[in-house]
């Protein structure tokens, strides 16, 4: 497991925490999304070979957040 730590703009109450956390960690191999909206950063451990972290960022996207780093 890798732990990781994005920078994530346009999250801005609980409803975000929410979509990032649930979409997030619906892919295989994603555990622990943690979001932190004063920081702006989503925090996770993911497997590589189950979940490519482009994915990951992907996912966030899809939800309408953008992924800085
Ligand atoms: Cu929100």
């Amino acid at each position: 497991m890798e732990k990781t730590v994005l920078n994530v703009e346009g999250m801005s109450c609980e409803h975000c925490v929410k979509a990032i956390t649930n979409a997030v960690g619906a892919l295989p191999g994603v555990t622990g999304v943690s979001v932190d909206l004063s920081g702006k950063t989503v925090e996770f451990e993911y497997d590589p070979a189950k979940s490519a972290l482009d994915k990951i960022k992907f996912e966030i996207e899809e939800q309408g957040y953008e992924v800085i780093a």
